[in-house]
Parts: C-alpha cells; sequence; structure tokens
C-alpha cells in the first residue's frame, strides 16, 4: 500500500481553458448545466435555489483552479518568501460576486444565469457567509488576503475553520436574540479539505528531560491529549490577475491513535466520547468583545491554529529539502492581535524540541519570522491567561516563557538598571493574584515589529499602552494604518456608483484607488452631479424596500439616511446617537411645527451576547424607533430602524445608502475603525470624533468636508484626571436634562422606570466614555449637517470630494507598506501555462 499523502506521478495531461473552464457566456451556461446535474444530482424541474446557487459555484469554482494550482507551483518553483497571515478570525463574507469580479465575468455570468431563465441577484443572495469573525479584526484580515493577492504577493491566511461562526441575531421586543449560524448546513462549495495534510496537536500532560544520542540535553513534552488538525483550503483570486493565493482554515477532529486505547479496552463509549470532545475544539467562535476572559477552550483554540500552521509551514519547506535554519527567510508570519501570540513559544518548541535546533538559533528565527498588530487601547482587551489554566494545557510553552521571560529581564536589568518598578510592568508574568501569562507582552519580546492600526492609535501605543516597550526597543514600532478592499467595497456592493466613476475616469482605480482624485475635476458638473444624486438616491430606495419588508417601517428615501452600523459597544457610543434622536423628538413634542430636517437613523450591528449594556443599548434604539416612528406630531420627518443581522453580505447594501456615516466613539478608544472608510469611499460623508482613522480621513477629505465634533484625546486624558462629573452635564445643559428624563421617566417603556434605569444612572454617574461631556458638541454639529443637507448640490458636491479623495484607504495600500517595512515580500507575477500537468 502507498502512503497516503505520496504525489504520485500520473501521465495524462488536462487542457484546463475553453471546453471547460472558458469564459464565455455559452461555456458557462453549459458549464452550469453540466454542474446542476453531475454534482448536485438534480433535473432542472426540482432543482431548489440552493442547487442554482451550487451549480454556479463549482462553475465559478473550475474557474479559479487552474490559477490556484499554478500560482502554488509557481511560488514553490521559485523558492519566494511567503506572508503567514495568522487570525483567529476571517470575515470573508460571500465569495461568489468576489470571485466572478476578480475573474472579471461578472456580467458574462449574469447573462448565462438569466439567458437561462433565472434570477441571477437571488442567487448571489442565496450565499450563507462564512461569519467567522466578529467585526473589524476579522474583515481586516479578510481585506488584507484580498489586496495580497491582488498585488501578487506570496501568501497564505491561516486560522479556524469553525462549525458555528458568529451568532445570527435576530429582535424580539426590541431585544437581541441569538442563535447559531449553521453556515455549513448546506455544504460549502469553495473550500477543498486536504486530509493527506493533517498534522497533530499536543495538549495537556508533562514535560520530561534526556540526552539525545548526540548527547544533548533535549526536553520532550508527554501530552495528556492529542488532537488531528484537519486544513480546509479555500482559493483567494486576485483582482484581474493570475495570483490566487490559499485560506487554510484549521478543523479538529480525533487523533484515532488514541481512540485505539479506549477501543482496546472495549470502552467504546469513552473511545467515541474522546472524539466529541476533539472536536469541540473547532466548533464555535467565541463572540467576545473585547474583554478577555480565560477560557479553557479559547487558548485551546489559539495553541491549535498556531501550531497546526506553524507544522504546515515547516512541513512546506521539508518537503522542498529545505533546511528549518532558513525558516525565517522563507515566512514572514503577521500575528493578528495576540490570539496567534502562543506562536512565539511554539515556534521556539518545534524548532528546539521537535528539530533539534539550539535555542540561541531558534530565538533569532523566531524573531525575525514574527511580527505583531496591536488593534486595541482598551485595558480590559488585552489577552492574559491564568497560571492555572496555562500550566494545565500547554506546561512546555510556560517552561519555554519562563526562559525567555528571564533572558528579558536580564535585558531591562542592563538598559534600566535598579529600576523593579519597570521589571514588574513588563515581565511576561503578572505576578498579581492568581498570576499570567500576558500575550501583548509575549508577542513584544518575541516579534521583530509591532504596529498600530492608524496613526493615532499608534502613537497612543507608544505613549500609553506599550510605552514600555517602545522606550526599550523603538526601533520595532510603526504604524500601519488600516484600508479596505475596493473591490468588494465599491465594485461588487455598488456596481451602480463603479460604473458611472468608471464612465469618467476609466476603471484603473480599482486597482490604484488614488486615481479617483481624478473624480474632482467633475464636481463642477452639474450633469455628474446629478447623476451621482440619482445613483444615492436608487440605492436608498432599495434600502427602504427592503426596510419595508423586513421591519415593516415606511421610511422616505429622499430623507437624510443617517448610519450607524457596526459591533454594539459603549465605546463606540451608538447611545449617544440616540440622545440626539430623542433631542429632536424633544423639540417636536415642545413645537410640532418646529423646522426638521427629515431623517432616517438606520442602525445595525451586534452585541455580545454576555454584553449586557450593549443588549439595554439595542433595546433603546428599538423602544425610542417604536415611539418616534409611530407619534402623528413626528408626521414622519424621523424615523429609526434598527436592522438585525448586520453581516458583510448586508453591510455590502448598507455602505452605498448612507448620506451620513455615524463615527463617533470616544476619542483614544477606536483602534483605527474601517467602516468609516467603507461609508466615505461611497460617498457618504462623516460625522465624528478625532478617533482612529477619522483623524487620517479627515485629513484626507478636508477639514470643510468632515462634520468634526468632540474631546480631543489629549482632553479626555485630561477631564478624566481632574474629575469627570457626568451629573454637572446633566444639570446644567436643560435639553440633555430633558432628554435623559424623558427615558428615565418610562418615556419609551410605556411608564416602566425602571427598565432602562442601568443605562441611566451609568450616565448620570459613571460615563466612562464621556457622552453627557460630548452632548452638546455633537448636537451642534449635527444641527450643522441638518443645515447642510438642505443644500443637495452642495452636499453633493461634499459627498464627491469623499470618494475622490479616499485612495489612502485601500487595502492595496496598507499591504504595500507591510510588504515593505515589516514582511520584506516582494510581488511574484504568475504566467499561466495552456495546459495543466495532472500529477505535477
Ligand atoms: C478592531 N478590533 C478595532 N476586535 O476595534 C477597530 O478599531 C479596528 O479598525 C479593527 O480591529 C481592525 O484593525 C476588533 O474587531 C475584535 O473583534 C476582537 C475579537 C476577539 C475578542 C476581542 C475583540
Amino acid at each position: 500500500q502507498t502512503v497516503p499523502n505520496q504525489p504520485i506521478e500520473c501521465v495524462p495531461t488536462v487542457v484546463v481553458e475553453d471546453d471547460r473552464t472558458g469564459l464565455s457566456v455559452e461555456t458557462l451556461k453549459r458549464a452550469f448545466q453540466d454542474n446542476l446535474f453531475y454534482i448536485q444530482g438534480k433535473f432542472a424541474n426540482i432543482a431548489t435555489q440552493n442547487d442554482y446557487y451550487m451549480a454556479l459555484a463549482y462553475t465559478v469554482r473550475d474557474r479559479l483552479l487552474r490559477r490556484w494550482l499554478t500560482t502554488a507551483e509557481t511560488h514553490t518553483h521559485q523558492g519566494v518568501r511567503t506572508v503567514a497571515y495568522l487570525s483567529a478570525e476571517f470575515l470573508m463574507g460571500p465569495h461568489l460576486g468576489n470571485n466572478l469580479i476578480s475573474l472579471g465575468i461578472y456580467d458574462e455570468a449574469k447573462q448565462a444565469i438569466t439567458e437561462l431563465g433565472l434570477d441571477f441577484d437571488a442567487l448571489l443572495q442565496q450565499e450563507e457567509e462564512p461569519g467567522l469573525g466578529n467585526g473589524g479584526l476579522g474583515r481586516l484580515a479578510a481585506c488584507y488576503l484580498d489586496s495580497m493577492a491582488s498585488l501578487d504577493i506570496p501568501s497564505i491566511g491561516y486560522g479556524i475553520r469553525y462549525e458555528f461562526g458568529i451568532f445570527d441575531q435576530d429582535i424580539r421586543d426590541g431585544w437581541q436574540i441569538e442563535s447559531t449560524d449553521k453556515w455549513l448546513r448546506y455544504g460549502n462549495p469553495w473550500e477543498i479539505s486536504r486530509p493527506e495534510w493533517a498534522v497533530e496537536v499536543k495538549l495537556g500532560g508533562h514535560t520530561e528531560r534526556y540526552t539525545d544520542e548526540n548527547g544533548r540535553n533535549r526536553t520532550r513534552w508527554i501530552p495528556h491529549e492529542v488532537v488531528m488538525g484537519i486544513p480546509y483550503d479555500t482559493p483567494i483570486l486576485g483582482y484581474k490577475t493570475n495570483t490566487a493565493t490559499t485560506l487554510r482554515l484549521w478543523s479538529a477532529a480525533a487523533a484515532e491513535s488514541f481512540d485505539f486505547a479506549a477501543f482496546n479496552s472495549g470502552d467504546y463509549f469513552r473511545a467515541v466520547q474522546q472524539k466529541t470532545v476533539s472536536e469541540t475544539l473547532t466548533k464555535v467562535l467565541y463572540p467576545n468583545d473585547e474583554s478577555a476572559q480565560g477560557k479553557k477552550l479559547r487558548l485551546a483554540q489559539q495553541i491549535f491554529f498556531v501550531s497546526c500552521s506553524l507544522q504546515d509551514m515547516m512541513l512546506i519547506l521539508i518537503r522542498q529539502g529545505i533546511p528549518l535554519e532558513q525558516f525565517h527567510e522563507k515566512f514572514a508570519v503577521q500575528l493578528n492581535d495576540t490570539h496567534p501570540a502562543i506562536a512565539v513559544a511554539e515556534l521556539m518548541r518545534l524548532l528546539m524540541d521537535e528539530h533539534g535546533i539550539e535555542w540561541d538559533t531558534a530565538w533569532r528565527i523566531t524573531q525575525k519570522t514574527l511580527s505583531y498588530t496591536n488593534h486595541t487601547l482598551l485595558p480590559e482587551a488585552l489577552e492574559r491567561w491564568g497560571m492555572g489554566l496555562f500550566s494545565t494545557l500547554l506546561p512546555r510553552h510556560l517552561e519555554i516563557i519562563y526562559e525567555i521571560n528571564s533572558q528579558f529581564l536580564d535585558d531591562i536589568r542592563r538598559k534600566f538598571p535598579n529600576d523593579d518598578a519597570r521589571l514588574s510592568r513588563m515581565s511576561l508574568i503578572d505576578e498579581a493574584g492568581e498570576r499570567y501569562v500576558r500575550m501583548a507582552h509575549l508577542a513584544c519580546v518575541g516579534s521583530h515589529a509591532i504596529n498600530g492600526v492608524a496613526a493615532l492609535h499608534s502613537e497612543l501605543l507608544k505613549q500609553d499602552v506599550l510605552r514600555d516597550f517602545y522606550e526599550l526597543y523603538p526601533e520595532k514600532f510603526s504604524n500601519k494604518t488600516n484600508g479596505v478592499t475596493p473591490r468588494r467595497f465599491m465594485v461588487l456592493s455598488n456596481p451602480r456608483l463603479t460604473n458611472l466613476i468608471t464612465s469618467k475616469i476609466g476603471d484603473g482605480w480599482i486597482k490604484h484607488l488614488d486615481d479617483l482624485r481624478k473624480l474632482e475635476a467633475f464636481v463642477e458638473d452639474a450633469d455628474f452631479r446629478q447623476q451621482w444624486r440619482d445613483i444615492k438616491l436608487a440605492i436608498k430606495q432599495d434600502l427602504a424596500t427592503y426596510i419595508k419588508q423586513v421591519n415593516g417601517i415606511d421610511v422616505d428615501p429622499t430623507s437624510l439616511f443617517d448610519i450607524q452600523a457596526k459591533r454594539i459597544h459603549e465605546y463606540k457610543r451608538q447611545h449617544l446617537d440616540v440622545l440626539h434622536i430623542i433631542t429632536l423628538y424633544n423639540r417636536i413634542k415642545a413645537n410640532p411645527d418646529v423646522h426638521i430636517t427629515p431623517r432616517t437613523f438606520i442602525f445595525g450591528g451586534k452585541a455580545a451576547p454576555g454584553y449586557f449594556m450593549a443588549k439595554l443599548i439595542i433595546k433603546l434604539i428599538n423602544s425610542v424607533g417604536d415611539v418616534v416612528n409611530n407619534d402623528p406630531d413626528v408626521r414622519d420627518r424621523l424615523k429609526v430602524v434598527f436592522l438585525k443581522d448586520y453581516n458583510v453580505k448586508f453591510a455590502q447594501r448598507v455602505y452605498p445608502a448612507a448620506d451620513l456615516s455615524e463615527q463617533i466613539s470616544l476619542a483614544g478608544k477606536e483602534a483605527s475603525g474601517t467602516g468609516n472608510m467603507k461609508f466615505s469611499m461611497n460617498g457618504s460623508l462623516t460625522i465624528g470624533t478625532l478617533d482612529g482613522a477619522n483623524v487620517e480621513i479627515r485629513d484626507e477629505v478636508g477639514a470643510e468636508n468632515f462634520f468634526l465634533f468632540g474631546l480631543t484625546t489629549p482632553e479626555v486624558y485630561e477631564l478624566k484626571a481632574k474629575g469627570y462629573n457626568p451629573y454637572h452635564y446633566y444639570e446644567s445643559n436643560p435639553a440633555l436634562k430633558a432628554v435623559i428624563d424623558r427615558i428615565a421617566s418610562g418615556g419609551f417603556s410605556n411608564g416602566d422606570t425602571n427598565l432602562f434605569n442601568p443605562l441611566v444612572s451609568t450616565l448620570l454617574y459613571k460615563d466612562d466614555y464621556l457622552l453627557l461631556a460630548d452632548y452638546q458638541s455633537y448636537i451642534d454639529c449635527q444641527d450643522r449637517v441638518s443645515q447642510t443637507y438642505l443644500d443637495q448640490e452642495y452636499w453633493t458636491r461634499l459627498s464627491i470630494l469623499n470618494s475622490a479623495r479616499m485612495g489612502k484607504f485601500s487595502s492595496d495600500r496598507s499591504i504595500r507598506e507591510y510588504c515593505e517595512d515589516i514582511w520584506y515580500v516582494k510581488p511574484v507575477a504568475v504566467e499561466l501555462k495552456e495546459y495543466v500537468q495532472a500529477g505535477t
């Protein structure tokens, strides 16, 4: 019998383009019908919408394969350096439309499907997106994969194939209700499993010293448990290039050898149970928001995908006969936040314990390989693991971390003699209480580069959260402002605007977003402005239709669409937006004939299931909506809509429909934000604080084209330092008082004064996120927004300028910076051969 993972050379060649995977309308039609029959196994008369979706998805996947395999082959032959992007989350969004755009056959596919009498848009909508992420961090990883492929950067994304992704959100009686996201229910046509490349991951147990055959003292780890990692690969095709990279997600399975012991002792049940325990590892994505809790399963998920990925990289080198001493020359491994930070210890362990490399060499390789991106300034979000949990699950890693720490602390002692406070602040181990392993510190010490995700954020890291590390290693720090892919967030989600832009400046902007500047030449063209407005109105009309269908609320598409769509969190201050709505409502109640610019307030976003205050904010939004939407005095001038189950698929409909984008986090709290970029690209104006990437967006679009309000970060620090008293703002501002009083007195809860009390008292007596301090500035700014919207010609000019000046925020720019400053990886062109050789 042959070893199952050994390649075997085979003779025939396959002609891959034309007949089988050609790109013409006719060939697409034939392939679609062929797949419906041979893959789905259905005659058309009994095929479901999902069968049609699958048939089309396989038709597209077939057309990716030649590019995908050729890319892998080219990279292998050329011995390139590859970026490995390690992320516990990849929020990919639906694949079908995006792949059609990358292949350049969107219109052909649409024509083919339409000619077959089917509804193309309905097929696109049929795709259940892989929601393998919480929010910005996971979506950033997805945008970066798109850009790396589009820029021909040899790259691979490594993560976890959660069986259940981020929960589905329903709204009942105004409250969020969660349900399981069964995204794999009807199969996933985009992935190919590669069980022949499975690897083993050890967990628990203890370590032993031994002397190897060369007389060297070594350590081995006797685990309590071994879990298999099975890779599932998804191709990521770049936009109009031949490069198709890989997203490799690991799924946990029981290691057979471990079942055997139980089988042999006749304990069939325990054997099967072992299997269930192993598979639990990748069952579900943690829906945590910014609070790191000591969950055993989460740490197990982290070591699992990190170990699988590092072993996989080593196997890739070993198969090519490349010595592991060259690991850092062949791979640049990016840690997306601290979730994969255990890689520092795991890479050391693999190099030393499994491959016999000495500590000093292993440490040099590790530091040269790894780099770390921080995504948060919230102290409660910095991951740390309790010592009990850590030592039980990862005894060998703890030994390695102790050794790293001892050398690291010596280093600090040399550079900062007699500074014990510094030593305890910087130690990899937090000695307080039960003692903790500090993952951000581990990442900083084990990496050659550390970056924040927007200019302000990177500055604050240096001054505050990672200040000691900056003083020790200033050369490691840099800023890499986030970006988003214009392929998904403009071309795919906003075809009408894309066509208009392209009709004026050609389609070069899709790969070179700076070219959008050319639109500035058309700002004074009244026809162009009219077309721009017509498009926005048509998109708003579509969203209005959707809102009517789903929420049963009539909204006026000519009203100002004011949208806040993102995870629900107190620091993002959705409730500040609500205070504005109630302010306008109070004005109407005081004088029903007061002038009000009609507005539709739209919210979307999920709250972490265990985050009570965030869930109460959702309830408040819906309760305010119930009152405002149905009060005859309002005369439909204000509408409040909460759109349930906000995800990537839905976000694509929302960004293009906004007139105003709400980016109103407290200054110094939002690391970057990326929704801010997506809205603005699609011609929305922004109301925002000087937080995260808002600062840079405002610099780009011009202060006069951005609605700025609120305290700056230094002002926030100052106010907090001198003792912030929210109640004072409440007492001294009658409009604010009236707003809070209306909530507190049950104005949105049928007289129930208890319901929103936790929110009201938090605002009045604590208000960590300074809503009351920023209230008046926000209201004044919103009044300027309302005034500005009345002049539609002027507003349109601003809208065009916002789009035109967003070039900087393409993820292509971010990736170029990572490549030059951190990864030292160069583009590699992939050329397609006419034939693909089976078996090579
Ligand atoms: C986000 N972080 C930042 N974390 O909040 C946002 O400002 C930034 O634009 C984005 O990263 C990309 O850099 C974020 O999304 C999470 O979702 C974590 C998931 C794991 C638990 C803790 C929150």
